[in-house]
């Protein structure tokens, strides 16, 4: 998988590429990954990439030049697919992860200032990709989640491949909780089946507990998570608790 990022920062992704999973992906040709400074693709000697708003207002656009020269330059030879990172992108989750990941080349482009001429996108730009509704300074660290996101996606990066098949969300619900050594800790044991090695007991846990996590964290997943039989078994059984558990109105 190759992976373009445009950038005015290419030094903040020197470290987390060069790091962990994804440096060793790289080392082993998994993905390649390729950041390029934006400046380079000015014309003036300042090597300038914003101006002024038109309509005034505050803050400074980038301007739309540099950016079409870029995404084109760095699209000879490739046919990436073009990610403007922003928040008015589609949110982030993982079955967009796992849309990017099928594709074999991105190229994401990554914002500072107020805004990009509009322009941009009209030209160059395929998708918006938001991390999340909040604003950040720039588009550098929403390209770093999705390029990690989406190398945990690319056959052999993930050692374990059934963790990723475990991940949470790839089956629509949160994960089951973990424990190690010690067994005991502070007073807290580690659930008896666990120690059991009866794995089918421990599976069935691990469902029960996956279920109960996300009802507890995350009750807008459950309705769309794809459930096996113990935890449908498991939602009966909160549903009638929770029922229950409900005041009984004065009527009747
Ligand atoms: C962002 C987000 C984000 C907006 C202006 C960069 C900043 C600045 N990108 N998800 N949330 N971008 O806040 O993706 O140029």
């Amino acid at each position: 998988m190759w992976i373009g990022a445009l950038t005015i920062f290419p030094e903040l992704f020197e470290p987390f590429l060069a790091t962990s999973l994804i440096g060793r992906a790289r080392e082993r040709g998994l993905i390649a990954v390729e950041v390029r400074n934006l400046r380079d693709f000015t014309e003036d000697r300042h090597r300038v990439v914003d101006d002024e708003p038109y309509g005034g207002g505050g803050g400074m656009v980038m301007t739309a030049p540099p950016w079409v020269r870029a995404v084109r330059e760095l699209s000879a030879g490739h046919s990436p697919w073009r990610v403007l990172l922003s928040p008015q992108g589609r949110r982030l989750d993982d079955a967009k992860v796992q849309e990017l990941a099928s594709r074999p080349e991105l190229l994401l482009l990554c914002g500072r200032y107020e805004a990009i001429d509009e322009r941009v996108r009209e030209l160059v730009v395929d998708e918006e990709i938001s991390i999340g509704d909040y604003v950040l300074s720039g588009g550098e660290l929403p390209a770093l989640v999705l390029i990690e996101a989406v190398s945990r996606c690319v056959p052999g990066v993930v050692q374990q491949a059934s963790s990723v098949e475990r991940d949470s969300f790839r089956r629509g619900l949160l994960d089951h909780p973990h424990y190690t050594r010690p067994p005991a800790f502070e007073g807290l044991e580690v659930p008896e089946v666990l120690l059991s090695g009866d794995h089918a007991a421990i599976e069935r846990w691990r469902e029960r507990e996956a279920l109960r996590a996300t009802l507890a964290k995350r009750p807008d997943l459950v309705p769309g998570a794809a459930l096996s039989a113990e935890q449908r078994a498991e939602l009966a059984r909160a549903r009638a608790d929770s029922e229950a558990c409900k005041p009984r109105s004065g009527k009747g």
